[in-house]
């Protein structure tokens, strides 16, 4: 069963970020649909196995849009 989450991504400023964030998240095995909001600075995300929580805010963060709250 896929687990939906919404993120907080304050970096999120314009249109580059939401195509880097849904391009190198939708690579992460597992991820079945991310997609960022420029103007809200959210993305919300559905996953399952091999993906975790865990694994998709450490890829955020090593690409320099960390999770906040
Ligand atoms: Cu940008």
């Amino acid at each position: 069963m896929a687990t939906k989450v919404i993120y907080s991504i304050p970096n999120i400023h314009c249109g580059h970020c939401v195509h880097t964030i849904q391009s190198e998240v939708g690579e992460l095995p597992g991820v079945k649909s991310v997609n960022a909001d420029q103007m809200l600075r959210v993305a919300t995300l559905e996953f399952e196995p091999p993906a975790s929580e865990e694994k998709i805010k450490q890829l955020l963060k090593s690409i320099d849009y960390p999770v906040v709250g």
